[in-house]
Parts: structure tokens; C-alpha cells; sequence
């Protein structure tokens, strides 16, 4: 049997927490050896919820320390790119959450160290690609029984996003898992996007964009559009359909019992992708874990897709300023 992978986390808010907690809990072969965070109180307490692993005060020890295997980084957006190349300085494989960087150019950077060491080392939390809805419908279409591909139809709700809902930071952050579904779905690159935003509640500052509409246009003769809008109250719901010649395939919502009281039929909404889409987190952590014990490739998003999923929200920011279409450069992978 392999020996568990020591896990170093670096970030232990909402989302490092929870990779803390399923390693800890729902991943076998893995443990969580280390963990850093700014914010001591957070720190110790999500130490107690995953083992009592060592606390560290500082990341890039934590990246170099000998009692870890490898790195989970779900620190601030713009920390991201420089703790990967630590992790590539280190040569320990790295699952980065997404963004893998805040510029395409240091994500650009990110995928040339990596190609120099001649290893994949790099993984990129874009968790959709785990989620058994969203594989549903990319095995429908890949069976070819719905014909060929036509139109991507994206929705993604945030109930209210706990960061600054500037367009430019919605569609780095948020957007860039939609533009990820699109590649990986359809297995086509994106050539165009053109966006548009509105600010969605009247309260919120004049520099708001917090809902955003983007228009893709493929490399398979196939259009993309996709609602991104991060304020919208009622809860947190993603969905994704692929309008083919002859059929659609859509993603369902994991469904709660159905409750029947005061004249009403209805179903919960999750309030947070924590929630929605826990079962990926689960599955990515697996895999990943595996990739690492094994050597084997990960399933997931590659330093190249989270490369090129800043390429793309990189031209939808540029669209979103000029309010014109903006072309997508896309160049050869790079490993
Ligand atoms: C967040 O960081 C996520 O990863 C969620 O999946 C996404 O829905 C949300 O918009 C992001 O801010």
C-alpha cells in the first residue's frame, strides 16, 4: 500500500477550510501535515478540526518543509502564482484553487517553469470537471447521439460574493470556471468573447458590474452565452447546457426532498458553492491524491488550463472596457 501523502495547506479560510476538513475526513491516502494562515485564531481552529497538524507561520516554510509531501494553496487570488512557483522551486507537486494567477502573464510564467523542470507538478482547482452532474452532460455529448454541438448555455449565481463585484475581479475570480466548463466540455477553444455588465441592485456603488453577460464564439462552429452575476440573493446555483443538432443536455441540481407546506411545493437552494458542489471537492482531492502517489497525471485542470482560463477572462475583461469584441490568442500547449 503507498504511504499518505502529506498535505501542506496554505490559507484555511472558507475554501482551504473545507479542503482541510474533506482531506482530513473524506480522502484516503492523504493527510494534512501542515497548515498556514494569516489570521492565528482561524488557524488553530481549523488545526483542530483536521488531526492537529503542525502550524506554520510562514507559507514558504511550510512549501519546504520536510514533513510535506505536497501543497494546497487556497490563499488570496494574488498570492497564488508566486506560492506555485515555490512549490515548482521545491519540486512538490501543488493543487492551486483557481485563479492560477491574477495576470495571464505570471500564469504564463507559471506554465514555463513547470515545463522547464519536464514534470507535471501542477494542478488547478477548477472543481467543476469533478462534479457528476456537469460529467453527465459532457459523456452525453461525447456519445455523439445528440449530434454535433451548437450552443453552450451557462448560468452562475453567486447568492453575494464576499469580494469586491468590480467586472474585471468577477470575471478573474468567478468567470473563469465558466470559461474552464466551456473548453472542457466541448473540448473546443474559445476565439471571441464579447461581454457586457450592469450593476444589478441599485444600493451598490456606482462602480459595481456585478452581472455579466458573455457571449463566446468557439472553434467547432459552436456560440457560447453566460450569465455571471454575483448578487443574486436567493442562493447559489450553476447550470450548463449543450444545445446540440439533435438533442440538449443540461446539468440537473443535486436535488433536496421536495417539501409540500402552506399552499407551496418547493426545493432549497445551497447558499454557497461549498455546499453545491461538495462531492467535487471530494472527487478532485481523491484524484489528486492519487495522481500524486502514483506519478500519474490529474484528471483535472492543468497549470495550462488555469493558464488559459486567465487568457480568456484576460480578453472579457478588455471586452467588458471597449465594449467591443475581443479575439482570444490561442497558442500551442506548452508541455
Ligand atoms: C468562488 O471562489 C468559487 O470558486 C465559486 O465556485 C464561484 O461560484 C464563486 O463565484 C467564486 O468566487
Amino acid at each position: 500500500m503507498s504511504r499518505s501523502v502529506a498535505v501542506g495547506i496554505i490559507g484555511v479560510g472558507g475554501m482551504g477550510a473545507r479542503h482541510a476538513v474533506n482531506l482530513h475526513e473524506h480522502v484516503g491516502g492523504a493527510h494534512v501535515a501542515a497548515v498556514y494562515d494569516l489570521d492565528v485564531e482561524r488557524v488553530q481552529q481549523a488545526a483542530i478540526h483536521c488531526g492537529s497538524p503542525a502550524v506554520l507561520d510562514d507559507p514558504l516554510a511550510l512549501i519546504h518543509d520536510p514533513r510535506v509531501d505536497a501543497v494546497l494553496i487556497a490563499s488570496p487570488d494574488a498570492t497564488h502564482a508566486a506560492y506555485v512557483q515555490e512549490c515548482l522551486r521545491a519540486r512538490k507537486p501543488v493543487l492551486c484553487e483557481k485563479p492560477l494567477a491574477t495576470s495571464k502573464a505570471d500564469a504564463r510564467q507559471v506554465v514555463e517553469a513547470e515545463a522547464a523542470l519536464d514534470r507535471q507538478l501542477v494542478s488547478v482547482g477548477l472543481m467543476r470537471r469533478f462534479d457528476p452532474q456537469h460529467v453527465a452532460v459532457r459523456d452525453a455529448v461525447a456519445t455523439g447521439r445528440l449530434g454535433r454541438p451548437i450552443l453552450f448555455k451557462g448560468v452562475h449565481r453567486n447568492a453575494a460574493i464576499p469580494y469586491d463585484a468590480r467586472g474585471e475581479v468577477i470575471l478573474t475570480n468567478s468567470a473563469g470556471h465558466d470559461v474552464d466548463a466551456v473548453r472542457w466540455l466541448l473540448n473546443q477553444e474559445v476565439e471571441e468573447v464579447f461581454v457586457r455588465g450592469v450593476r444589478s441592485h441599485r444600493a451598490f456603488s456606482d462602480n459595481t458590474t456585478d452581472l455579466l453577460l458573455l457571449q463566446l464564439t468557439l472553434s467547432g462552429d459552436c456560440l457560447a452565452t453566460i450569465e455571471v452575476y454575483a448578487a443574486a440573493e436567493y442562493g447559489y446555483e450553476v447550470s450548463a447546457e449543450i444545445v446540440c443538432e439533435r438533442g440538449t443536455a443540461i446539468t440537473g441540481q443535486p436535488s433536496p426532498a421536495i417539501v409540500r407546506s402552506a399552499g407551496a411545493r418547493s426545493t432549497a437552494v445551497s447558499m454557497d458553492w461549498l455546499a453545491r458542489f461538495q462531492v467535487a471537492y471530494v472527487a478532485e482531492l481523491t484524484q489528486w491524491t492519487r495522481s500524486v502517489q502514483t506519478g500519474e497525471p490529474f484528471a483535472g485542470a492543468s497549470a495550462w488550463d488555469g493558464y488559459r482560463a486567465l487568457q480568456i477572462t484576460d480578453a472579457c475583461v478588455r471586452s467588458l472596457k471597449s465594449g467591443r469584441p475581443v479575439p482570444v490568442d490561442v497558442d500551442e500547449p506548452a508541455l
